[in-house]
């Protein structure tokens, strides 16, 4: 049985980049809802319907495990209906609150996403459940998502380091020695963030440790796949035309699959 993976369109990719890497065996099955991207300008209860619809279509793929790789969607799920979904089920926030608060020397932690993710305020209830005294401190970040899509990702783009670091000023202000990249999008602007934080700071990519997360979970069940029967199948919910361009940004280059346009209505 597979790894099912979602996003609100392609970035969950990141994760599946992630997944690849650390489970190369496992077959997994992407649904990216290109048709509705961005998910992040919505409100919580369409947030919420969405998600169920993505995980309804990737249940009928015979998944072991499903996970949310959008950092919007998984702030706006609660723990009851992660719990309706029918099929072992994971976001990005736990996971990544809790390599945050293992990471945290000083207890001050920050965190960065869309809008939706930081005024859901999601990770700092997750982190204050491992951790009581941990402090959070969010800003959301709009800006870097077209920055990503539009290709501003060199480590020298001068205008992505001038955001980042507008952005970022407060993180350091607060003194957070961590800090969690909450959006599908960041780990491809990892070096710019690094760099505008004085590199004095941990990053915590939510999508490798939703996959961390994944490979612990399917040994402890003994779900893993035996060797040799990794691969991706694609979906997605708009026209595929330049799917391999954006894909190849997200996954590192390596876009093998196929890819099929659905309609979740049918
Ligand atoms: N995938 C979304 C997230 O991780 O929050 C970002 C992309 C978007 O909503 N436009």
């Amino acid at each position: 049985r597979a790894i099912g993976v979602f996003d609100s369109g392609l970035g969950g990719l990141t994760t599946v980049r992630e997944l690849r890497k650390l489970l190369p065996d496992e077959r997994i099955v992407y649904f990216g809802d290109t048709g509705r991207v961005p998910y992040g300008n919505r409100s919580r209860e369409t947030i919420r319907k969405y998600a169920m619809q993505d995980i309804r279509f990737l249940k009928r793929h015979e998944v072991k495990l499903v996970i949310a790789a959008c950092g919007t969607v998984s702030s706006a799920l609660t723990p009851e209906l992660s719990a309706e979904a029918g099929v072992p089920f994971s976001g990005v926030v736990v996971p990544a609150a809790q390599a945050a608060c293992a990471a945290t020397v000083n207890g001050r932690i920050g965190v960065i996403g869309t809008t939706a993710t930081v005024r859901s305020g999601a990770y700092g209830r997750a982190i204050r459940t491992i951790n009581p005294d941990a402090r959070t401190f969010g800003n959301a970040c709009p800006l870097f998502v077209p920055l990503v899509e539009n290709g501003f990702i060199e480590p020298d783009n001068e205008i992505t380091a001038k955001v980042a670091e507008i952005y970022l000023k407060p993180m350091i202000d607060e003194r957070v020695d961590t800090l969690i990249l909450g959006c599908t999008h960041y780990p491809l602007i990892y070096d710019i963030i690094d760099r505008a934080l004085g590199s004095r700071v941990t990053l915590i990519d939510a999508g490798k440790q939703v996959a961390r997360w994944a490979q612990g979970y399917l040994a402890r069940e003994d779900l893993l796949a035996g060797p040799g029967g990794g691969g991706t199948e694609f979906y997605v919910s708009d026209s595929p035309d330049g799917f391999s361009e954006i894909a190849g940004l997200f996954l590192g280059g390596d876009v093998k699959g196929d890819v099929t346009q659905i309609d979740l209505d049918t």
